[in-house]
């Protein structure tokens, strides 16, 4: 680490569409949540941001949904949201929204300085269209089979199946989430990012360049770029989002997922007047804390905004995680089947670090993983208490009973004290090199052999 000078760590941008859930937490904000603490206490300059992600299709579906307004939405979300994760002590810097006006401007800011290089593609194409709703439908406003792994309801920008990033237009039998019409064709215009021109430019970052990569992220990008990129549509017929803030773009508004990334800079702007050491200085080390479904959008689409807008650094690395499973089964927010945090912190008021010991002892980093409440209970009561808590028992009554309570000066070492010395020496190490390499889980038995060599 020693060419970077400072840290950058963000963390995905939940949408304020609902609660968060366990599989948040344990994906991404306790991993980055640990990373930038550990940071912190070697001394190092490093900024930890999060923020709820406002824009896009999740949101006006949602809005639908509880018969209010998108801006109702994600008022409530976004407070309930942040809230959860300081309860939880995710240690943020900062937690910003991208309704602020700092993101609106900053994402309109980088579209259009893009735009003014000759950046994007400007074409009319055929989208799909409710003629029932007069609307397009763009994103989760539409479901199809999925032409990659046969998937029935992947979205019309990404199949949640097997991850494939997608157009509309690719889906098989396509549906309309509105009205469930089968759409039809109108003609619109849009501005596309030709991802297919940099395609030699991602072999080189990142299959030359970035083979340290996770296997599961190294593994999605080569599939992807062997796959053949195409242009990307980064605007869309929606009046919910960031207007597009060019000429003859009324009525259309930047794709969630051009504005979202973003919205890391807006928020670490609004965290420090010295936003651009951060983001323009190549001595800092920018890293990505997301889940495997955002995996295209932060190693390819958002690095090819940054390249393309020309200032800014790139990601160094994306420890991207795995899926957690509840007791067997996908989480899922439709079927209500999670371990929301907000009912969690009600359930189990001051319990908030063995949630968080549990999630990172069993995390998914290389593959889904299973919460069980079995394993939650045993993980309490055979590790933290009987391990850990056992530990720091006896370390305060002993000393209380024999040292009165004061933590006597070394005395002569016997062979098994220099032995203990010298296995938490080796143990210090081991977890640093576990921690650097993102193998949190690793790191946290370590920690826990620390407390072990004390019963
Ligand atoms: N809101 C997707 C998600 O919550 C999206 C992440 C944005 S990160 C810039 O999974
Ligand atoms: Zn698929």
């Amino acid at each position: 680490m020693s060419e970077f000078k400072r840290t950058l760590i963000t963390s995905a941008l939940p949408y304020a569409n609902g609660p968060v859930h366990i599989g948040h937490l344990a994906g991404v904000y306790v991993p980055a949540d640990i990373y930038a603490r550990y940071l912190r206490l070697k001394g190092e300059d490093v900024l930890f941001i999060g923020g709820s992600d406002e824009h896009g299709v999740p949101i006006t579906i949602k809005a639908k949904k509880e018969g209010t307004t998108p801006q109702a939405i994600v008022d409530k979300y976004h407070e309930m949201i942040k809230e959860s994760f300081e309860k939880f002590g995710i240690s943020f810097d900062v937690y910003s929204r991208t309704s602020a006006r700092i993101h609106h401007e900053t994402a309109s800011e980088i579209f259009k300085t893009i735009y003014d290089k000759g950046g994007f593609i400007e074409q009319t194409s055929e989208q799909f269209y409710d003629v029932e709703a007069n609307q397009f439908l763009a994103d989760r406003y539409i479901t199809g089979t999925c032409p990659k792994c046969g998937f029935e309801k992947a979205y019309g920008d990404q199949c949640e199946s097997c991850g494939t990033s997608l157009n509309a237009t690719d889906l098989i039998n396509p549906k309309s989430m509105l009205s469930g019409n089968v759409p039809v064709m109108k003609e619109t215009r849009h501005w596309f990012l030709p991802l297919d021109q940099y395609e030699p430019w991602l072999k080189e970052w990142i299959l030359e360049g970035h083979k340290e990569w996770k296997p599961n992220v190294y593994g999605q990008c080569k599939s992807w770029i062997d796959g053949g990129l195409n242009p990307r549509a980064v605007t869309r017929d929606l009046d919910w989002g960031i207007p597009v803030p060019v000429e003859g773009a009324e009525g259309k508004v930047l794709y969630v997922w051009f504005d979202a990334p973003i919205g890391y800079i807006s928020a670490t702007k609004e965290l420090t007047p010295d936003w651009e050491k951060y983001w323009k200085d190549p001595e800092t080390r920018m890293l990505h804390f997301i889940g495997k479904d955002n995996i295209v959008f932060h190693c390819i689409i958002f690095p090819v905004i940054l390249k393309a807008e020309g200032s800014y650094i790139l990601p160094d690395n994306v420890p991207a995680n795995e899926f957690l499973n509840l007791e067997g089964d996908k989480i899922s927010t439709s079927r209500n089947w999670a371990v929301w945090l907000h009912e969690y912190l009600v359930e189990f008021p001051g319990k908030e670090d063995v949630l968080k010991y549990t999630l990172t002892a069993n995390a998914p980093e290389t593959k889904d993983n299973d919460f069980t409440w079995k394993d939650f209970q045993a993980r309490n009561n055979s590790e933290l208490v009987a391990i850990l808590g056992n530990f720091v028992n006896r370390v305060l009554v002993l000393t209380n009973k024999y040292y009165e309570g004061v933590i006597p000066i070394a005395g002569n070492l016997e062979l098994r004290d220099e032995e203990a010395l010298a296995t938490l020496l080796q143990l210090k190490s081991d977890i640093e090199k576990a921690l650097d390499t993102f193998h949190f889980r690793e790191a946290l038995k370590l920690a826990m052999e620390m407390a072990r060599l004390g019963e």
